[in-house]
This record gives C-alpha cells, sequence and structure tokens, in this order.
C-alpha cells in the first residue's frame, strides 16, 4: 500500500483522518498493550511516531510491539536523521519552512539520504508551519527558529503555497506539543481554501470538539499527542 496515495484517496471523499503520536521518550513499555488496545478501538487511522531525544534501538522495538498487534500505517515524525526506523511504514520528510534556520529546511534533510536509502520507507515531503501559540513549545527550542506570527493569516498561507510550490505533498500546520493555543480556526480554514494538497493540523488540540472543528475548518488530518498521553481513554469520552 500507498500511504500518500490513501491520504489524497481519503481527502477525494472527504474521509478525514487522524494520528495518534507516540513520543518513545514518554512511553512506559509495560503499559504499551493495554494503550494499543486503546488506539485499535479508537477512530485513528495512523500512528506517528517522534519526539526529541529518541533513539534507533527503542524506535525498532516499539514499532515491531506495536506492529505485532495493530495494523494501522506507522508514519515517523522525526526531529533529525537519528530517529529513522526501516520497521515503520513511511516517514513524514519535514522541512521547517517557517523557520530560517539551513539546519531544519535541508541540512538534517541531506544527512538523512544515506540513511533512508537504505530502507524501503515510504518518504512524504512535508512543508512543517511552526505558529505562534502562546508558550515557548519544543519545536522552536529545539529549531532555534520563530514560529509565525499567528495573527498573520496571510503570510501563513503564503508560507503554505510556497511549500506546495517546491513540492512539498503535504502541509502541516504545527502550534507545537502540548500549545497552549491550537491552530485558530480561521488559519485552517484560509490555508485549506489556498492549497490544493491535504492539510495536517496538530498541537494544543484537547477535547474531541477541538478535532472536530479542526476538520471542518479545513484540516483533513489532525495529530494527537499530549490529550492521549494523558489520558489513555480520550477517545471514548
Ligand atoms: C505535536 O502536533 C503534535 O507535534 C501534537 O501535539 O501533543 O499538543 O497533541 P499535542
Amino acid at each position: 500500500t500507498n500511504i500518500y496515495n490513501e491520504i489524497i484517496q481519503s481527502k477525494v471523499e472527504r474521509k478525514k483522518l487522524l494520528a495518534v503520536l507516540l513520543d518513545p521518550d514518554k512511553l512506559v513499555l509495560e503499559n504499551l498493550d493495554l494503550l494499543i488496545t486503546k488506539i485499535n478501538h479508537s477512530p485513528a487511522s495512523h500512528i506517528f511516531i517522534g519526539g526529541s531525544h529518541v533513539t534507533t534501538t527503542i524506535l525498532n522495538e516499539l514499532i515491531l510491539k506495536i506492529k505485532q498487534n495493530c495494523n494501522l500505517p506507522i508514519v515517523l515524525f522525526p526531529g533529525n536523521p537519528s530517529q529513522i526506523s526501516d520497521k515503520a511504514d513511511a516517514i513524514l520528510f519535514l522541512s521547517l519552512i517557517s523557520g530560517r534556520n539551513p539546519d531544519y529546511l535541508i541540512e538534517h534533510q541531506v544527512n538523512a539520504v544515506p540513511i533512508l536509502k537504505q530502507t524501503d520507507l515510504e518518504v512524504i515531503s512535508t512543508g512543517y508551519i511552526l505558529i505562534e501559540s502562546g508558550n515557548e513549545t519544543a519545536v522552536e527550542r529545539v529549531s532555534k527558529t520563530k514560529p509565525l506570527d499567528r495573527n498573520n493569516i496571510d503570510y501563513i498561507i503564503q508560507t503554505a503555497q510556497a511549500g506546495e510550490m517546491l513540492g512539498n505533498k503535504l502541509i502541516y500546520l504545527e502550534a507545537g506539543s502540548g500549545a497552549e493555543l491550537p491552530v485558530s480556526f480561521q488559519t485552517i480554514k484560509k490555508v485549506a481554501q489556498n492549497i490544493e494538497i491535504p492539510l495536517v493540523v496538530g498541537g494544543g488540540i484537547v477535547d474531541l470538539q477541538g478535532i472536530k472543528d479542526s476538520y471542518a475548518a479545513g484540516a483533513d488530518l489532525v495529530v494527537i499527542g499530549t490529550a492521549f498521553e494523558n489520558d489513555m481513554n480520550f477517545f471514548n469520552q
């Protein structure tokens, strides 16, 4: 199967997608079976795996364990090239196009190529746009970039369109994990109206209404990390 084609197909059919983001740094392996059961009973369509300090050894083990009991596609959402595992199905090949730090625009991507060439991972070019969300988030700290002004929607649109013109296959509007404010309804709406490629939205979405609102605004795929991390019954509310 081709994960990107399935995302496109869902967009055509207006079927909304949901990714649960698992951070290997925060997972307790003993709880994994229960966690997977909860994911299997949730509306999740994808599992994203990523974090700030992940090592490959844990990553391989974790993915293999998930795959034993779960059929959802596993997509890497890496912070740097050390977070690549050939056990996953695909990788969001991110370029932080809201930032002006060459390391996260192209340097890490160049360094990742020799590793990616040794895997069968499906590589999905993703324009990653960090948007100001109240508090300083890990993405901002780690990438040493400034998020885009959340009120300057025109500039956010322009950034997304630049990503699309450069050949990105997805645009990811990111408020940052644990963000105080999620990406605004208006921003999602305007960006969705102005690009053709699928739109991913995440960061700071803490209830089911937030997911619905993001879909209604035009998000094709919503990412939930912290809320599910804090409450395994999040999707059964
Ligand atoms: C972070 O968009 C994801 O990259 C999810 O954020 O942890 O706030 O759900 P949360």
